[in-house]
């Protein structure tokens, strides 16, 4: 079963006991997983009575190609971006007592570290707020799909590990990381996962420091191939399903003639959202094999982003990437097939329609 199996002073135990703490986090590491990873590793190299007065003793891996700032945000705090060749520990002699998880809990999400993490799994502890998971992963896990980033609920794990009173009284280098997770898994605060709760956290992270103009400068930037990138989606958009489905793409080609790379197609499927009588957006890429550390055998491989409004008949988009062996959230979730961009296209509308025939008859 997919749920928690410990609590937060129980991780905080652990956290504090561990001489070695090794932070993973999903392939192609998005604002909430470099921020909460980064946020944790600088909460447990904090100098404190629990780590012999400040010796740097936690690290955070990243592989899948790496968000453009992810330099800017992790700083000089230990990490390292193994590349697809790398053999992960390779540069790490000394084994973690702990590895905390972030932001997934999946085997999938974890590809290009399963070999090293399998038999290692033991240690782990994963922290996620996702739907899905694999409970073997690790014995211990603290899931709540109520938060809406990671980072709401690591937030509290480094008030707690620091023994702080308040999130606000988080150190401004922690607070900042924290802030990114939050902003970006809410669209900046626009999607439906904004609660009060997610409010007052963010304020707590503005009291304590957090950088939000600098974070929203570096990572909302947009580069000319970006910008012609985002053209060729747009004019690719249809509609189906009465116009409640809409289907938005990129090419190979695409990606070749605006010198765009998979990183610049990230956020694309918040388009077609605006359309007033669209429900269900799809965004399709085309991706090279390597970027889900999947053997290039000249299989086409299409990733699928999904979203869903949150008008009635709700349609659970979770379901439909769980059908095609993706997962996440009701209202955002993803996949990818060995297909084509059309092959996708027609599998989605043909499971997209059967949740809408869903939702009327339910
Ligand atoms: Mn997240």
């Amino acid at each position: 079963m997919w749920t928690s199996t410990t609590t937060l002073p129980e991780i905080v135990m652990k956290l504090r006991a561990a001489r070695r703490v090794l932070v993973l986090t999903h392939l192609k590491p998005d604002g909430d997983a470099v921020g909460s990873s980064i946020a944790l590793v600088r909460t447990l190299n904090q100098p404190g009575p629990w780590n012999n007065g400040g010796t740097p003793r936690a690290k955070a891996w990243y592989y899948g190609p790496p968000p453009p700032w992810i330099e800017d945000i992790a700083g000089t705090t230990p990490h390292a971006v193994l590349g697809r060749h790398d053999v992960p520990g390779a540069e790490q002699p000394e084994e973690p007592d702990v590895i905390a998880v972030l932001d997934t809990g999946s085997w999938t999400q974890l590809e290009p570290v399963a070999d090293w993490l399998g038999p290692r799994s033991q240690r782990a502890i994963i922290v996620d707020h996702h739907a899905q998971g694999d409970p073997e992963l690790a014995p211990l896990r603290y899931i709540n799909v109520q938060s809406a980033a990671v980072c709401e609920i690591v937030a509290e794990l480094c008030r707690q590990l620091l023994g702080v009173d308040g999130i606000r009284d988080l150190p401004k280098d922690i607070a900042t990381p924290l802030y990114l997770g939050l902003a970006t898994d809410t669209g900046w605060f626009r999607h439906s996962n904004v609660t009060p709760g997610v409010m007052h956290t963010a304020a707590d992270l503005l009291a304590a420091g957090a950088e939000h103009v600098r974070l929203y400068s570096l990572t909302e930037q947009n580069s000319r191939a970006r910008l012609a990138l985002i053209g060729r989606a747009l004019a690719s958009i249809e509609l189906h399903c009465g116009d409640r489905l809409a289907l938005m793409c990129v090419t190979e080609q695409d990606f070749r003639e605006t010198g765009a790379t998979p990183g610049d197609a990230g956020g694309l499927t918040d388009f077609t959202q605006s359309l007033p009588s669209v429900q269900v957006s799809a965004f399709f890429s085309a991706a090279s094999p390597s970027e889900f550390g999947l053997a290039d055998d000249g299989k086409p491989v299409t990733k699928i982003s999904l979203r869903s409004k949150s008008f009635e008949p709700a349609v659970d988009v979770n379901i439909v990437a769980k059908a095609l062996g993706g997962g996440g959230h009701v209202r955002a979730a993803g996949t990818r097939m060995q297909a084509t961009i059309r092959e996708a296209k027609e599998r989605i509308i043909e499971l997209v329609s059967a949740q809408f025939a869903a939702a009327t008859k339910g």
